[in-house]
């Protein structure tokens, strides 16, 4: 039995696996491990979107929520443990997309068992965690983790990579990084604001820039009683990098008027930002307003799916250009000195990282 979840998972029934037979070989058999929002919504996006790929497996603790996901996407087997589904033949492709303190264990089963896996930020719980991941596809001698940076693959925010790239702003110099959630359920503490949410930012930073980041003073407030008084749900971030680069980031997890990822990069000669939502514009009253998303899986839908085509086409063709595990540990390497600057009130060095061989070939520099 798994440390995850009973030991009752079921095989297959035998029609679920007559109708694999007949999927299109060409098609990457998906197994996606949690069935929560994340995981419903990939499941759903590999069933729905996807023409190079097919839902094979779900797993969940709660194998009747599963059980419901895999009616609602053809003839998925259902498991309740995880590590039941990595190991089984049949899937050749495995989503992470349980909840945080899981995705290390679950990660090194996916290394061990040789599947290429999508795995949900944050890569592990520190960069500890991560960096044994790093080990262990070195030891194995090649790629097969992907961490869910999307927005990389949200169409607004490549048009401001390619922005940066093409030298229309000259050299950026600042990068500016906001991100509100509507609201946050009690639960969470203040190290788990970085981890959770500012990792996405710092990925970011780092992709827009293309420098890591040397040194970060964080800093916090509570604005919202209700997750405990000590919870500093809205934090600002200062950083320099590697290259004398500036930025800040500000998240703010109850933000209270709804969901909002912005950044915007200073460049010796102008600046580029993402473009804000694109919704109607209404006037009426005397009163101009823009609906403003809900959560990330409105926010990002396009880019969700992408991620997932472009992942699967990179299994296809083992070329694989997305955030990688080396991306998920160098951003925990800078969370992680974040949570210390929060804690100690000072500014904190970033260790000085150098990405092992197989992290630096040509693909993985290619970032968009
Ligand atoms: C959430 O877990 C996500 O991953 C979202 O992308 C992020 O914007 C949000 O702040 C997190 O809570």
């Amino acid at each position: 039995m798994s440390e995850f979840g009973r030991n009752d998972w079921r095989r297959p029934r035998i029609n679920e696996r007559e109708e694999a037979q007949v999927q299109d070989p060409s098609q990457m058999a998906v197994g996606v491990v949690g069935t929560g929002g994340m995981g419903a919504m990939h499941a759903e996006n590999v069933h729905n979107m996807l023409a190079n790929a097919w839902l094979a497996a779900v797993a969940d603790v709660d194998s009747a929520r599963a059980g419901r996901l895999a009616e609602r996407c053809g003839s998925a087997a259902v498991y309740s443990d995880p590590v039941a589904l990595i190991r089984d033949d049949a899937v050749e492709a495995v989503v992470i997309a349980s909840p945080d303190p899981t995705h290390l264990p679950l990660v090194l089963e996916c290394l061990e068992n040789e599947k290429p896996v999508l795995c949900e930020k944050p890569l592990a719980g520190d960069a500890g965690g991560a960096l044994e991941i790093v080990q262990a596809e070195v030891e194995l001698g090649r790629k097969l983790v992907q961490v869910g940076f999307m927005r990389r693959y949200d169409p607004q925010h490549v048009a401001v990579k390619e922005a940066v790239a093409s030298g229309s702003i000259g050299e950026p110099m600042l990068f500016k990084g906001w991100h509100r959630n509507l609201d946050q359920e009690p639960g969470l503490d203040s190290a788990a604001v970085v981890t959770n949410s500012t990792i996405h930012d710092l990925d970011s930073a780092r992709w827009f820039l293309g420098e890591e980041v040397e040194e970060v003073y964080a800093t916090g407030v509570n604005t919202a009683t209700k997750l405990g008084k000590d919870v500093l749900d809205l934090q600002l971030i200062q950083f320099s990098t590697t290259g004398g680069r500036l930025g800040t980031i500000e998240t703010n997890v109850v933000s209270g008027y709804g969901y909002e990822v912005g950044a915007e990069l200073v460049g010796e000669l102008g600046t580029v930002q993402i473009a804000p939502p694109s919704g109607a514009v209404v006037r009426r009253d005397r009163t101009v307003s823009q609906r403003v998303e809900e959560d990330w899986l409105q926010r990002f839908h396009e880019a969700y799916v992408i991620e997932l085509r472009s992942w699967i086409e990179s299994l296809g063709n083992s070329t694989s250009t997305g955030p990688d595990a080396w991306d998920g540990y160098a951003s925990l390497v800078v969370a992680d000195a974040c949570i210390a600057s929060l804690r100690s009130g000072s500014p904190q060095k970033v260790p000085t990282l150098k990405a092992p061989a197989q992290y630096a070939t040509e693909d993985s520099e290619v970032l968009w």
